[in-house]
């Protein structure tokens, strides 16, 4: 069946003098996906996958098996990028260019953070809680349903999280 995919274009005025990059990592295990409920800092209250800075020293790979790591306490190995997307925004220069990556498996145990309080969701798109997440996820949590790699930019209200002031979301090839 063929499927669909939300396609935008973006109105973005804020200029970007800065890109640093961040991880974002969804641990999909049978029927579940595992998230996270933030503590604190940036997106404190929302359910997310798992992830961070990348730190100098490493690979942004590596970056997202040690945030991973650090915020659930548990070690996934097998990690396959499956998206890109910068996040803007307004009134602030800097860009988080975020690098969205799926594991199968893992090892150890899962525990609760600092940073995060982990949970198994049902992996359908009914049972995301996308009312307690960032706004544009449910428009891309698509393609990762659909295993389809994709790319995008989202420019957010910086006053006001909820809002989506652009964005551009496409499927691509490869990343
Ligand atoms: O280091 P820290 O945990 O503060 O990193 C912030 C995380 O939040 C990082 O993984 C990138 C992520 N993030 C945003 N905006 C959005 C968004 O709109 N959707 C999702 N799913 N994650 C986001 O900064």
């Amino acid at each position: 069946m063929a499927m669909t995919f939300p396609d935008f274009d973006l109105v973005c005025d804020q200029e970007i003098e800065s890109r640093k990059l961040y991880t974002n990592l969804f641990l999909i295990s049978g029927s579940k996906i595992l998230l996270g409920l933030k503590k604190r800092g940036l997106g404190q209250g929302k359910w997310n996958g798992f992830g961070g800075k990348v730190e100098s020293e490493e690979t942004i790979e590596e970056g997202a098996i040690r945030e991973m790591k650090e915020e659930a306490g548990i070690d996934v190995d097998l990690v396959e990028k499956i998206g890109i997307l910068e996040f803007v925004f307004s009134g602030r220069p800097q860009a988080l260019e975020t690098h969205i990556f799926v594991a199968k498996g893992y090892s150890g145990e899962l525990i609760e953070s600092e940073e995060m309080y982990p949970q198994w969701f049902p992996w359908s798109m009914d049972a995301i809680p996308f009312d307690t997440m960032w706004s544009d996820d449910h428009l891309w949590f698509p393609y990762l349903q659909q295993n389809q790699k994709f790319k995008g930019k989202f420019y957010i209200d910086g006053n006001d999280e909820a809002t989506i002031l652009g964005a551009t979301l496409n499927p691509v090839e490869s990343l």
